[in-house]
């Protein structure tokens, strides 16, 4: 029985497969049972119901096209891990690649109607000879079982086509750059150079992302808390005499990563003495070396894909030098004042201009500002930013730098307030070829990375299970290691 609607797919196969013989085939299409599996509705599902009815109510009588996006080349015939779109995976909690949510107007609001591939069940060819059918990749939901999940209508992604062709320019908005099927088949339409109607549904997503719920909170909460025992797997197996790969580190942390939650929200940074001065390293091809700092930037992303965001910066060797030290101390005031001051209504700008203003004292005490710290910190100068590189933090949440579409109005140039979670995450960087600086402090880097929860009167450090002072950083460490390395 094949299921309702639309064509099966092709089957997707490879150059090395063995041919497939008439008595082979009509053998595989006979003799398998068919055991139902349990599905029951998501707890999670009234909150995606919720953020569909929020989307509903800003776009009254227009059709949204939200997809999730499709698998992606890694090299020839092998993909990446898929990771659904984090804006459609907000509205949906679907995990499959190439849905579409499709919120259609009704008279008072919108239906939301899921598009999706369909079961290769045994009663297909699909099932035995393509990549996509079950025989290969296990057991997938029908139709009818992904929507007692989801509380949401499903239909074959084959009938997604006639909806596309039949959508009338002018009352229809899509999600853009996630499938370029879906790209294609609905041409852009942007009559208002202002108000472009494609990127004012990308926007109005990512503002509705910027206020946390409960569960949200507790999604977070659950990353954070595992992205806390991997710094400890991780500080369990550095030792303080002699060096090791970054990679161990980077492996070790992933580790706990793949086994608490989903994998890293981002590709961990692992950056041992001057590396700590580049702020993506992912290369992570490096060795730790005893006397030098080792900055950790790492993120577990939670089984719902919401996902910490976590820098710590401890010296391998057991204890700071009196310099590193120094430094360190100056990028923890930075940081604790930009705690101090985030509260509702407090200016996003205002934070950041708090945490630089300590950085940049800091700089003007090591001797390195060439000019005031008033005149440095001047909108005309901000010399200081040689050694300070970035803003104090990022929203984050599904995405590790969420609600980036946001307008400027509702997030940079906004207020806070409550329910974001947000990283303050100062830091300070001196080049191993910076001339400028004296040459002990070549290649030194230190970040402090925490995620927060803005409340009705301040914040709440979710990341507060890692310590973040030297001292406690230096306990913490001595503690670890003597507890010895654990498995997760
Ligand atoms: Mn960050």
């Amino acid at each position: 029985m094949a299921e309702q609607g639309g064509k099966p797919e092709t089957p997707r196969t490879e150059s090395h497969d063995p041919d497939f013989p008439e008595a082979f085939l009509q053998f595989m299409r006979s003799g398998w049972r068919e055991d139902p599996i349990e599905v029951a509705a998501l707890p999670e599902a009234p909150n995606f119901a919720k953020r569909r009815a929020a989307l509903s109510e800003a776009f009254p009588g227009e059709t949204l096209i939200i997809p999730t996006g499709n698998e992606k080349v890694r090299a020839n015939d092998t993909d990446y891990p898929f990771r659904p779109g984090s804006d459609f995976f907000y509205l949906t909690g679907d995990r499959d690649p190439d849905s579409v949510l499709v919120l259609r107007p009704t008279g008072s609001g919108h239906d939301a109607i899921l598009y999706t591939r369909q079961r290769n069940s045994k009663d297909t060819d699909a099932f035995f000879r393509s990549r996509n059918g079950e025989l290969w990749i296990g057991r997938t939901h029908t139709l009818a079982e992904k929507s007692a999940e989801l509380g949401l209508p499903t239909a074959p992604l084959g009938e997604l086509g006639a909806l596309l062709a039949g959508s009338a320019p002018g009352q229809t908005r899509v999600l853009r750059g996630f499938d370029a099927n879906v790209d294609r088949a609905v041409l852009a339409y942007e009559p208002d150079r202002e108000k472009p109607r494609d990127r004012e549904l990308a926007w109005v997503l990512s503002e509705l992302k910027l206020v946390k719920d409960e569960w949200e909170i507790a999604q977070l909460q659950a990353a954070i808390d595992a992205t806390v025992r991997g710094f400890e797997d991780v500080a369990r197996v550095l030792p303080a005499d002699r060096g090791v790969k970054e990679r161990l580190l980077e492996g070790v942390f992933g580790l706990r990563a793949r086994h608490d939650g989903n994998d890293v929200g981002y590709g961990s940074i692992v950056g041992a003495g001057a590396h700590a001065t580049i702020l993506h390293w992912v290369r992570n091809t490096g060795e730790t070396r005893p006397g030098e700092l080792l900055l950790m930037d790492m993120g577990v992303e939670g089984h719902n894909l919401y996902t910490a965001d976590v820098t710590r910066t401890v010296p391998v060797s057991g204890t700071f030098t009196p310099l590193q030290r120094q430094v360190y101390d100056i990028v923890y005031a930075s940081q604790q004042a930009g705690m101090d001051a985030i509260k509702p209504g407090v200016q996003y700008r205002d934070v950041h201009k708090t945490c630089m203003r300590v950085l940049a004292e800091g700089l003007h005490d090591l001797g390195l500002l060439p000019v005031s710290v008033d005149e440095a910190m001047s909108e005309k100068s901000t010399v200081y930013r040689r050694w300070t590189l970035h803003g104090f933090g990022h929203m984050l949440g599904i995405d590790v730098h969420d609600c980036s579409n946001a307008r400027n109005d509702n997030y940079r140039d906004g207020a806070l307030a409550e329910g974001y979670v947000l990283t303050v995450e100062p830091g300070l960087y001196f080049q191993p070829e910076d001339e400028l600086v004296p040459a002990e402090l070549r290649g030194v880097g230190v970040r402090i990375e925490d995620d927060v929860l803005v409340t009705a009167d301040g914040c709440r450090n979710l990341s507060a299970g890692l310590p973040r002072s030297a001292a406690d950083v230096e306990a913490w460490l001595a503690s670890q290691r003597e507890a010895g390395p654990r498995l997760p």
